[in-house]
């Protein structure tokens, strides 16, 4: 492994044409970008989604002063894949990361040095970048955030820790400060916004990304004042599913949304930041996908399909609803375009820039999208999906307009349509993975 890489401004001067001089724009020039992830949120979890029973008034608020998808994914159904497509905008297949980067068996691995991520290339437009909260792409301070652009990063590199302790599932410490083990008493979620509003504060005045990546509602379920979960030296020993915690969990961050709202309107920087929040996969434990099927680890649409809202005052028009298919890996490309930095080609990006349709309304080009969770397939264009298994057979169809629940199979009759998809998804899952070492 190696340990510095080329510096990707380098290269993207070299493809740009750019002068470093050009890059260094004062802060009005450029938006602050914040990304809120929550962790096994689930498409039926939110208020503006139809919950009636969680109140999160302040991601319904970034909705109803943005927009909200109806139809965003994320790349994966579990944790890890869907982080190494938000961070490289590339289907992470590519990047060898197609499982759960666990506790137990991947200490060893994690994304790639060479992979180029949303931080990095905003490091290169001038951006002052931190991740605070969960990582899930490597435990080893060889595959720490800092590695991967950011300028800091608090929080912990596992799937999940102990909401109060910050023990791993294997019972060892994990809560970071850059690349060291820091220790910190907290609630992770108050802690997680405590870091972001402090980071908004403290970069006023020059552009910032911040991503916030919540543990909030993953397992284990504790709310503020609830008992230890996690032994240490021992791990998950008990968890009790309730869901009480679940409900107060999604509570507690949806009001630190709201404080990290009021640290950007505090900085009076509301009209020059966008908030985009989605959630990393469909819902476990007691979390609903709403009708959809499925859930977390899931190829339908309850393991991926996930409430997401943008917020940017001004610039994106308030109270819309976007139907287009999206996903977790068009971001990179996205912020790339907000930050005005042009992309090398040698990225092989998959994802695609939001801009146009964010700001102007703009449709987006239509596309095929492809996942891939465990042993399973799935390819979508349109309002058609297929799904099918890694040697191509019994495949299903589904007109998700008609039938978003995924309950009438019409391969048969639609089999020209069927046949199509099955060579595109055939076409693309010998390309994603050739060559690839596999690394969860
Ligand atoms: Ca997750």
């Amino acid at each position: 492994m190696k340990a510095e890489k080329t510096p990707i401004y380098l290269i993207i001067a070299a493809t740009a044409g750019l002068t470093l001089g050009s890059m260094t724009a004062k802060a009005d020039e450029k938006p602050n970008i914040i990304i809120i992830l929550a962790d096994d949120l689930g498409y039926g979890d939110v208020g503006c989604f139809g919950n009636k029973h969680f109140n999160t008034p302040n991601i319904d608020a970034l909705a109803g002063d943005g927009i909200r998808f109806t139809d965003f994914h994320s790349n994966g159904a579990v944790c890890s894949p869907t982080r190494a497509a938000l961070l490289t905008g590339r289907y992470q297949q590519r990047t060898g990361i197609t499982g759960v980067v666990s506790a137990k068996r991947h200490r060893h691995t994690g994304l790639d040095l060479e992979e180029t991520t949303f931080a990095e290339v905003l490091k290169t437009a001038g951006y002052t970048t931190a991740l605070y909260g969960k990582w899930h792409v490597g435990y080893q301070p060889d595959y720490n955030p800092v590695r991967q652009g950011f300028d800091e990063f608090v929080g912990y590199v596992s799937g999940n820790v102990d909401y109060h302790a910050h023990l791993d599932q294997t019972g060892k410490e994990d809560w970071w400060k850059q690349d060291r083990l820091n220790p910190q008493k907290g609630y992770t979620t108050d802690l997680i916004t405590d870091h972001g509003v402090e980071f908004i504060r403290r970069n006023k005045d020059r552009p910032f990304l911040l991503y916030l990546a919540h543990e909030a509602p993953h397992y284990p379920y504790q709310g503020r004042n609830d008992p230890p979960r996690y032994i240490r030296g021992k791990g998950r020993t008990k968890d009790p599913v309730t869901p009480e915690a679940y409900k107060e969990m999604i509570e507690v961050m949806d009001e630190g949304i709201g404080r990290i709202r009021k640290a950007v309107d505090d900085a009076g920087l509301s009209a020059n930041t966008l908030i985009f929040f989605f959630s990393d996969n469909g819902p476990a434990g007691p979390g609903s996908a709403a009708q959809l099927r499925g859930k977390k680890g899931s190829i339908w649409e309850g393991g991926h399909r996930v409430p997401a809202v943008a917020c940017w005052p001004g610039t994106i028009k308030a109270g819309r609803i976007s139907h287009a298919t999206a996903m977790g890996a068009d971001l990179l490309p996205t912020m790339a375009a907000m930050a005005g930095v042009a992309l090398p080609e040698n990225l092989e990006l998959d994802g695609v820039n939001l801009l146009p349709h964010l700001t102007r309304e703009a449709p987006i080009a239509s596309r095929p999208i492809f996942w891939g969770v465990k042993k399973m397939l799935a390819i979508r264009r349109g309002n058609n999906k297929l799904v099918t298994n890694e040697s191509f057979t019994n495949p299903a169809l589904y007109d998700l307009k008609a039938d978003l629940g995924e309950k009438q199979n019409i391969a048969e009759q639609k089999p020209k349509l069927a046949q199509e998809f099955l060579k595109l998804l055939k076409e693309w899952h010998a390309e994603v993975n050739k060559g690839v070492k596999k690394r969860s």
